[in-house]
């Protein structure tokens, strides 16, 4: 029974060695890569990891692209709990009085913020007191604007200068975490691949 399950299987890898999808893939991912648990350079604030720089000034295009280099975007805020979160590490690290860029705009219809990563409504919104005002017409991009201590949120001139704000994307739960057959079935698969590929000489 075990032998002709063995070689169904085998039969099976000899057919997606031919079309070269699952020996491709076998060669060229590491099977702990959606197991890592490594979240350098982002830090836990609340629940949620970022990656927050200080020190360096950008336009809001310059800031996402810089996000881009992490692996992630500008942060777009969830909750009244996430704003607090961030509101409080910030106040509390000496970075108050500066203008963190959020990935929130309504470049694409004026009035509308969305966020530039999915492209929905703004799923939370805490407007500083007259805001968005999109003032002289050029106001398209929102930032975390400080008044009397606390910060709020204004749209600005995406093209003035603030601090990037990176809020890490979440992470595939991990097979070993998730506990599901058909991770388990897929680490099998892959590991028949892996040592069969070899002998049956795939090529791309
Ligand atoms: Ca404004």
């Amino acid at each position: 029974m075990e032998i002709r399950v063995t070689m169904a299987l085998a039969q099976y890898i000899l057919i997606f060695c031919f079309t070269g999808v699952l020996c491709n893939t076998a060669n060229t991912s590491a099977p702990s890569a959606d197991c890592s648990t490594d979240t350098h350079p982002f830090i836990p604030i609340g629940s949620k990891y970022y990656l927050i720089n200080a020190a360096v000034k950008m336009n809001w295009f310059e800031a996402g692209l810089f996000c881009r280099t992490f692996g992630s975007d500008l942060a777009v805020i969830e909750s009244e709990a996430e704003m607090d979160a961030l509101s409080f590490h910030v106040t509390t690290n000496g970075n108050l009085w500066k203008y963190f860029w959020l990935g929130i705009t309504d470049l694409a219809v004026e009035g509308k913020f969305m966020s530039h990563y999915n492209g929905r409504a703004m799923p939370y919104a805490k407007w500083a007191r007259g805001q968005p005002d999109d003032s002289q017409k050029r106001e398209d991009c929102v930032h975390l604007w400080p008044v009397n201590n606390i910060y709020f949120m204004n749209d600005y001139p995406c093209y003035s200068e603030g601090y990037a704000l990176c809020k890490m994307r979440p992470r595939p739960k991990c097979c070993s975490e998730s506990g599901l057959s058909n991770c388990s079935l897929k680490k099998l698969v892959q590991e028949y691949v892996r040592n069969a590929c070899p002998i049956l000489d795939c090529r791309d």
